[in-house]
């Protein structure tokens, strides 16, 4: 059985949970320690009485142990990848690049070690000079979700640690076999016992008991909305700092002006690759009247030479569906869209393989409305709808009705359209002529409304969560 990491030491737990393939249900990866409240807090204990000489100790040796994980990552990134195609059924590619982001994305915030800046100001009373100054928050409680098993812990993990933190990080459910891999890495790094520690396990034991213990600092969370609001309640009660990134509803916005083939390859790799199981997935195309007919044919053409199979097959386009659970939640908005009035193009079927797994064909509705269930709620699988528009001004007022505001797309060649669109669509990631998935690691990543709550990941703007500022006054 594959323990939990606490205070420096792999601790096997009472009980142990089957890592499942979702491309073939008898394929069992390993079993996984499931931790318990006193686990969790031990693991809280160690964090917490690490911090202090983490949060002091040398900037060198610590940017050394972030390069070394990310060396190791990276060296390993094929076999880290099928692990991690194997347990959460995105595509092999997908899977070997997501592994090797999350190497890229450690080397970063080596770098970032040194980069931390501050200020040094005059002050307003003569003979008193003023510094502003970045330190660590303290404890660290890191909740991530199953769509990106290495990426989402390393763009937390990394920074965390190295803008001096300490971490006690609960994985999801599903995918505990890449937390554990990139714990067994992160092992090896030098780290003093208890900086960094892995408590796998289910949201209502260990993320609750992170959420409800003072002695953590800060709280960064991926995942669904329901869970978001209950991270933020627990955390704002007893004050602590609070990140979340949750759901989408992305719009893709297509312009009569369009370049056809730019904006179908946009649409189908955003909405339906990664089996659509992404928050910054497409899944309203919201398309002018005059390109419609041509662009709503076009991507029923391409998705019918998709191939849906095993994620580890080479010849596999979409892997499957994550678990039965998300399969019934996809199939039960697909019978939804119908009942409302949606028409399925294509697609939408649960498909049978040579293996036991959770296959679905990608679903394509269109003439969809936006009040409708589909066009509202994330679905959060291989399910997108297109809505026709008659106008510019209606497309933005469409892409913008809606709770949620992670990512919103454009396919335009008009420059006036591209910059109006750019200014004021209400979202925290814009994307002209590419697909609404699709970030780089250097640059901040996060929403507004429904989507996102508090400051952004990713790039040199994670030390805004992951530090909090000292303003010191000297009289010289
Ligand atoms: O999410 P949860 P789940 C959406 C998507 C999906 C749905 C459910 O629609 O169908 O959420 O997925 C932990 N205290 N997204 O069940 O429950 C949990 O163990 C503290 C969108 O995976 O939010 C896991 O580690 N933690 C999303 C993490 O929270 C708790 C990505 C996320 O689980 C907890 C994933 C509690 N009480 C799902 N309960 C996106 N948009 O990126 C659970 N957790």
């Amino acid at each position: 059985m594959k323990a939990n990491y606490i205070n420096g030491r792999f601790v096997a737990g009472s009980a142990g949970r089957p890592n499942i393939n979702p491309s073939n249900t008898d394929d069992v990866i390993g079993l996984y320690a499931q931790a318990d409240e006193a686990e969790t807090r031990d693991a809280i204990a160690a964090a917490t009485e690490a911090f202090p000489a983490w949060a002091c100790g040398s900037l060198q040796a610590r940017a050394d142990m972030l390069d070394r994980i990310g060396s190791e990552i990276l060296a390993r990134k094929d076999e880290l990848g099928l692990l991690l195609s194997r347990e959460e059924g995105k595509t092999l590619p997908e899977g070997i690049g997501e592994a090797a982001r999350a190497g890229q994305i450690f080397k970063f915030f080596a770098g970032e070690v040194l980069r931390l800046r501050g200020d040094h100001l005059g002050s307003v009373r003569p003979g008193i000079e003023v510094d502003v100054t970045r330190e660590p928050a303290g404890v660290v409680g890191i909740i991530t979700p199953w769509n990106f098993p290495i990426a989402i812990p390393a763009w937390k993990i990394a920074p965390a640690l190295a803008y001096g933190n300490t971490v006690v990080f609960k994985p999801a459910e599903l995918v505990p076999g890449s937390a554990w891999a990139l714990a067994e890495i992160i092992s090896r790094a030098g780290l003093p016992a208890g900086v960094f520690n892995l408590v796998m396990g289910p949201g209502r034991a260990v993320g609750q008991t992170l959420i409800d213990d003072q002695r953590v600092r800060a709280i960064t969370f991926t995942g669904s909305g329901v869970t978001g609001r209950r991270v933020l309640l627990g955390s704002m009660e007893r004050l602590a700092k609070v990140q979340l990134e949750m759901g989408g509803k992305n719009p893709l916005v297509v312009l009569d002006d369009a370049d056809l083939e730019v904006a179908v390859t946009a649409a189908v790799q955003g909405a339906f690759y990664s089996t659509g199981q992404r928050c910054t997935a497409s899944s309203r195309f919201i398309v002018q009247k005059g390109i419609y007919p041509r662009f709503v044919d076009a991507v029923a053409t391409r998705l019918a030479a998709l191939r849906v199979g095993d994620a580890l097959r080479p010849d596999t386009d979409i892997g499957p569906v994550v678990d039965a659970g998300q399969l019934a939640q996809d199939l039960d908005y697909i019978a939804k869209g119908r009942a409302e009035g949606a028409r399925l193009l294509c697609g939408g079927d649960e498909l049978r393989r040579d293996t036991p797994g959770f296959y679905l064909s990608p679903a394509f509705f269109v003439d969809a409305h936006n009040d409708m269930a589909i066009a509202r709620e994330e679905i959060f699988g291989p399910v997108a709808c297109a809505i026709p528009v008659a106008s510019y001004e209606e497309a933005l007022a469409m892409a913008n009705d809606t709770e949620f505001g992670l990512s919103a797309g454009i396919c335009t060649t008009s420059l006036k359209h591209a910059t109006h669109f750019k200014r004021h669509v209400q979202a925290g990631m814009v994307m002209v002529n590419v697909a609404t998935a699709g970030v780089d690691y250097h640059v901040p990543f996060g929403g507004r409304k429904g989507s996102s709550l508090g400051s952004r990941e990713q790039g040199s703007y994670a030390a805004e969560f992951f530090t909090t500022v000292k303003t010191a006054y000297t009289a010289a």
